[in-house]
């Protein structure tokens, strides 16, 4: 362990350094640039998109439809199978309106409030909106309403494939029927239920009765609780359709959903595309529906701990869509709602099957998508509905380290030297990756091999050069602890920006106690976000904030100066910077393991 006097790292708090990360960043969007000109949609007279048709979906292309009409699929062609019942606009949440009940009775508080801890959501408030309910008028930008869908080669058919486990009855049943009420019958070839393993009777002898009569609506399931992962891969395996939906059991559809989706993936076979997600919210089944502006458009990503989040697509991405009808290319994806061929799914690998319950498989397949061939894109006309429930209620049975299980998979199979990246800022995935815990990987990587894929620094420049790349050495990490009070440097559990620092209990297990002391000699805790430590004049307490950089080179922030050669001091609870005292064991720190 090594020891620090911080006056000399005192010096460097001030302020940080980006010179080195913002030059490489503009070099490699250079190169993306020509990537795109390859993979750029709609490039259908490209040689390259017809061979790869003709390998994924080989009924579909022109030569083997002699039959294929020329022009659109009319109105009529894309009807449904079947139409919405009337509605009685006035009904609770018709028209995709929030429901709030009034004057409930204690024995309907009593129901309302089970219903939320059950579900996650407001099941008292989905029991009483009606399962056919419409979403109201179509708003969706223009071009999108008057996008229409050429004949040839015509639109592949897909199966609609939904895992559910302990669904409540009225979300599970709007799902099915808002599929039913939406989707072209020509291209919905079957809905698909999968249950894991539920354990609520409704959704067994009455479900099953009750989707009989609809034909197109099959219930497959598992006996044992085997988690998302296995139940999407027994929906695949009995699909019949040319293309795979998946989709939540608790979705609503917007008009016009599934063409777009089909049509994208016509256009580029090894693309995996997912509608724009809208939020239904959880307490009043308000669907929020799309605004006809152009909106700002924003697409998935993922930090170094392996969380999933979104961002704002950065202008050359944005500058390449044509018009709304184009799709979002995103680095990674949600993974819940997505439509792949299903030949291209067998071919790219399906899912890690090894992965547990639910998880980090969105992150694993968003690499491999991307390093194997594909690509990953979001269809903003395509619009579905999504209740985001306050918790989960899909239980774990071995707890929530299956999680890290699976990130720990992804991390050894997909991401190079880069994994240590993520397993610094996590020492739970460090263990597991340090015990081989973490189960057998070698059919994963023969996968890699046989597939040919790109390494992990491929991805990140082609495919994610914004992305920012923490160092792969650092000179120094870990948890920061101080020799006076013994309690660790911490950036807190709220949003952490611009907030001051606080000092913690150590726990070693990193997180929010991970800082790095970088060559540049900054200290940054960079997980989510480039964070640094930012020096403050006594008696304000050192904040976190964004890392500072400007253009090609590094300025100190004016106030920044007077802060030199103080020393990083902890007093009480607060870090502050004070006059520097070689005897003050206040000002020595460690970093620990
Ligand atoms: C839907 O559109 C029709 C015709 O454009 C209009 O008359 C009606 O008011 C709209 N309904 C809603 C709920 O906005
Ligand atoms: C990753 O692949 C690129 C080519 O795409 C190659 O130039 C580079 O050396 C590879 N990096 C590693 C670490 O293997
Ligand atoms: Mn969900």
């Amino acid at each position: 362990m090594i020891s620090y006097n911080f006056f000399f790292l005192s010096f460097f708090l001030l302020f940080f350094f980006f010179f080195k990360k913002h030059s490489s960043t503009l070099e490699v969007m250079e190169k993306s640039v020509s990537l795109q000109v390859i993979t750029t949609p709609r490039s259908l007279a490209d040689p390259l998109s017809l061979q790869i048709r003709d390998l994924f979906s080989p009924g579909s292309s022109v030569s083997t439809q002699p039959d294929c009409l020329s022009g659109f699929y009319s109105p009529d062609e894309l009807k449904p199978h079947f139409m919405r019942p009337m509605e009685d606009p006035d009904g609770p949440g018709a028209n995709g309106r929030a429901f709030i009940p009034e004057n409930m009775s204690p024995a309907e508080m009593r129901e309302k409030q089970e219903g939320l801890v059950r579900n996650g959501f407001d099941q008292f408030v989905s029991d009483r909106i009606s399962v056919h309910r419409s979403l109201g008028n179509d708003t969706r930008h223009p071009e999108c309403v008057e996008q229409k869908f050429r004949h040839c080669p015509r639109l592949p058919d897909t199966s609609v494939i939904i895992v559910f486990h302990n669904e409540a009855w009225s979300t599970l049943l709007r799902t099915i029927y808002s599929i039913l009420h939406t989707s072209p019958a020509i291209l919905l070839r079957e809905i698909i239920l999968v249950d894991d393993a539920s354990t609520q009777d409704h959704l067994k002898a009455p479900l099953d009765l009750h989707v009989q009569p609809l034909k197109i609506v099959r219930v497959l399931r598992q006996k044992e609780r085997k988690g998302l992962v296995a139940a999407r891969l027994l929906g695949a395996q009995e699909a019949k359709g040319n293309v795979l939906t998946f989709l939540d059991s608790h979705c609503e559809c917007f008009h016009g959903w599934l063409e777009p989706l089909l049509a994208q993936l016509r256009e580029q076979p090894m693309a995996v595309v997912s509608p724009e997600i809208a939020v239904i919210d959880s307490n009043t089944l308000k669907f929020t529906k799309p605004l006809p502006s152009a909106g700002a458009r924003s697409r998935g990503n993922f930090d170094w701990g392996l969380s999933f989040g979104w961002e704002n697509i950065p202008e050359p991405e944005r500058l390449k869509r044509k018009d709304e009808t184009y799709p979002v290319r995103t680095p990674a994806f949600a993974g819940g709602l997505f439509s792949i061929y299903k030949d291209f799914f067998n071919h790219i690998g399906t899912y890690d099957g090894q992965m547990e319950i639910w998880g980090g498989e969105n992150i694993e397949m968003s690499f491999r998508v991307w390093m194997c061939g594909g690509q990953l894109e979001i269809v903003p006309c395509s619009v579905v509905g999504h209740i985001f429930r306050t918790r989960t209620p899909y239980s774990f049975p071995k707890g929530l380290e299956v999680i890290v299980h699976n990130q720990v998979r992804a991390a050894e199979v997909w991401m190079d030297d880069y994994k240590n990246v993520f397993y610094r800022r996590n020492k739970k995935a460090a263990f597991i990756a340090q015990s081989k815990s973490y189960g057998d990987i070698s059919e994963r990587l023969e996968l890699k091999e046989k597939l040919q894929c790109k390494n992990f620094s491929w991805y990140l420049e082609n495919v994610y050069p914004e992305v920012f790349v923490p160092e792969l050495a650092p000179a120094l990490f870990g948890s920061l602890m101080n020799m006076g009070s013994h309690t660790c440097l911490d950036i807190g559990e709220r949003k952490p920006v611009r907030r001051a620092v606080i000092l913690y209990k150590c726990h070693y297990m990193g997180g929010n106690q991970h800082f790095e002391y970088t060559v540049l000699q900054e200290l940054r805790h960079n997980t989510a976000m480039q964070l640094c430590l930012h020096a403050t004049i006594e008696p304000e307490p050192v904040r976190i904030e964004l890392c500072n950089y400007k253009g090609g080179s590094t300025v100190p922030a004016p106030q920044q100066h007077e802060v030199f050669k103080k020393c990083l001091t902890v007093e009480g609870v607060k870090a502050i910077m004070k006059t520097c005292n070689p005897a003050d064991k206040y000002q020595h720190w460690t970093f620990g393991p």
